[in-house]
């Protein structure tokens, strides 16, 4: 009988998570566990069963705009995949973002709703999207302190009915580009009731589908750069259901996120709310930035988590030269490096994750705040470039049906590309981290963090592993001492590599804090994984790297 290979398969997404459960054992209190349990056990079921299957057998089903109706009118309609659709009902029903904001757990409300999150995302065809950017609105308009704003549009974007749940856009790329926001050329001009008309081109518009945005201008008259630009509130239809001053250019062929309704908009005359005075937009909106870049992290690591669950089903299945692929110690080699880089990513996004429930919940310290400030860029930049390494390899480990469309796995790959470059890219996020510390902010939130992870190590080689991570920190921080002496050039050259640094020795240090824990509780798994980590590249600082030999390598 001719031979056909069984697929991979996967299970309760959840129960089958040694890394997520064995986490959530140590960080959160057992009747907090208790009761949050059986939500993840549920969405672990769906991502793992109907939903899996549907996202493997809709991967076409792409979203489609219709610009003109029958009779002529400009009705500018996009109609999204059926997935999307049940994501929407998932989404209300289960609380995904709800949860964050009902806070029924304290401090924990937040690492309950991103393991809701983290557990469904890969099954749903990137509907994180939309949901980074609502829970984004939802921050900043509470940031903002906009009473009436809050009180218009919480309940929506929180809503557990899906009759009543609205999702937010974020416009803020323009043709000018997405990094330097300063340049929007979006113009507002005053209307009555204090409202505003907006005049401009919105380049990229994730989730256009969505039924309010915020989004950047320029109130006629101010200054140029970001403090000149305002924050505002825009419902994307009238109450007659017609576009709400708006044209849909066309939507974006992009590599990756092809489920997304990513578009161009012509805003002309789009009716507008300030969130919070008329300047400062760029100030304004970085609770929004916060937000998606901690869902970026969260979805990075989901995306890495999936492909290795799939790739380690499959390594049991696949017999080649006389063995399964699991048996055979090279790809077990394989394998491994990638687990232990996702067990890194993994747990740098959720201590971000823990501090912002923290700060949410009020019980932040000062140190808890500053190391969050740091932790986003830091969170955001590694595990994104991490996502995109890990499911090339695991593509990589299905040979020729790790790049044939309809095995869902390429998706993977693309997918996570898009990881380092939207919400800033690596680079942007590198000066990010330079702004921290630009801005009065100091290394030492790092430090500390290091330090602590540090003390549980109890093993030799536990504590060999944290050696290193405290020795990257040690070089980072003397390099970057050394080039701001020298210039602010020197200092921007190595951004990257000084940032990288900075992640890759606090995800090992996580790690050995984790692994001490769990070898405490009779788990040697993850201290096998902190010994391999140890051994990759944390430190990346390039000492006596010429700006002149860069320029000319890359000229
Ligand atoms: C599914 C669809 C797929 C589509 C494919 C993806 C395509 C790409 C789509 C996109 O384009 S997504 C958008 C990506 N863009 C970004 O996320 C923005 C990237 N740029 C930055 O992050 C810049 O650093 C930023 C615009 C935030 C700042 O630029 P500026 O104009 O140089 O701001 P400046 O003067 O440094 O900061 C203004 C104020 O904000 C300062 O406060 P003060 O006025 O009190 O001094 C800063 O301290 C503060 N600030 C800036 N960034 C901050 C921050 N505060 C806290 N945290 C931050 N991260």
């Amino acid at each position: 009988m001719a031979f056909y290979q069984t697929p991979p398969e996967l299970g309760n997404q959840y129960t089958a998570d040694r890394m997520m459960r064995s986490y959530l054992a140590r960080t959160l209190p057992k009747e907090v566990l208790r009761e949050i349990e059986p939500s993840l056990d549920a969405i672990g079921a769906l991502a793992g069963g109907p939903l899996y299957r549907r996202s493997v057998e809709e991967g076409k089903d792409e979203p489609t705009l219709v610009q003109w109706d029958a009779w002529g009118n400009r009705i500018d309609q996009i109609d999204v995949s059926s997935l999307w659709k049940e994501a929407e009902r998932i989404t209300a029903e289960m609380g995904i973002v709800a949860t964050a904001y009902e806070r029924k757990h304290g401090e924990h409300s937040r690492v309950h709703q991103f393991s809701l999150v983290y557990l469904v995302e890969p099954s749903w065809h990137v509907y994180s999207c939309p949901l980074a950017m609502t829970d984004g609105a939802g921050r900043t308009l509470r940031a903002m302190g906009n009473q009436a704003l809050v009180d218009r549009v919480l309940p929506r974007l929180t809503a557990r009915d899906p009759k009543l749940a609205w999702t937010s856009g974020q416009w803020m790329t323009e043709r000018t580009g997405g990094s330097d926001v300063a340049l929007t050329e979006t113009v507002a001009k005053p209307d009555v009731n204090g409202d505003f008309r907006l005049y401009g081109t919105k380049w990229f518009t994730s989730a256009t589908t969505s039924q309010m945005a915020l989004t950047l201008a320029r109130p006629e008259g101010n200054p140029p750069g970001g403090k000149g630009l305002a924050l505002f509130y825009v419902e994307t239809r009238d109450a007659h259901g017609a576009p709400n001053g708006m044209k849909v250019n066309r939507l974006k062929d992009k590599l990756g996120t092809r489920m997304v309704p990513t578009a161009e908009l012509t805003l002309e005359g789009t009716l507008a709310t300030p969130v919070s005075g008329l300047t400062d937009g760029v100030k304004h909106i970085v609770p929004m930035l916060e937000t998606t870049r901690t869902w970026n992290s969260v979805c990075a690591v989901a995306l890495m988590r999936r492909g290795i669950a799939l790739a380690r089903d499959y390594s049991k299945k696949r017999v080649a030269f006389g063995a399964p692929l699991a048996d055979k110690p090279l790809h077990a080699d394989t394998l491994s490096w990638i687990e232990a880089e996702y067990q890194g990513a993994f747990l740098l996004s959720f201590r971000a994750v823990e501090l912002m429930g923290r700060e949410e919940a009020k019980v932040a310290r000062d140190a808890d705040r500053e190391l969050f400030r740091i932790l986003i860029p830091l969170a955001k930049l590694v595990t994104g470039k991490q996502a995109v390494a890990v499911t090339s390899e695991v593509l990589e480990a299905f040979g020729g049906a790790g790049y044939v469309e309809d095995t869902g796995l390429p998706r993977l790959l693309r997918d996570s590309q898009v990881l380092p470059i939207w919400e800033g890219t690596t680079n942007v996020l590198s000066l990010d981290v330079l702004r921290v510390l630009s801005h009065g902010g100091t290394l030492e939130p790092i430090e500390r963090e290091i330090a602590r992870c540090l003390q549980s190590a109890k093993t030799d080689d536990l504590r060999a592993a944290g050696e290193v991570a405290r020795r990257a920190f040690a070089h980072a921080k003397e390099w970057i001492g050394r080039a701001m002496g020298e210039s602010p050039a020197a200092v921007e050259q190595g951004a990257r590599r000084f940032a990288m640094t900075l992640g890759r020795a606090l995800e090992l240090a996580l790690l050995v804090d984790h692994a001490s824990w769990a070898l405490a509780n009779g788990d040697g798994h993850f201290a096998a994984a902190a010994r391999l980590f140890s051994r990759t590249s944390i430190d990346q600082i390039l000492d006596g790297v010429s700006a002149q030999d860069m320029r000319s390598i890359a000229d």
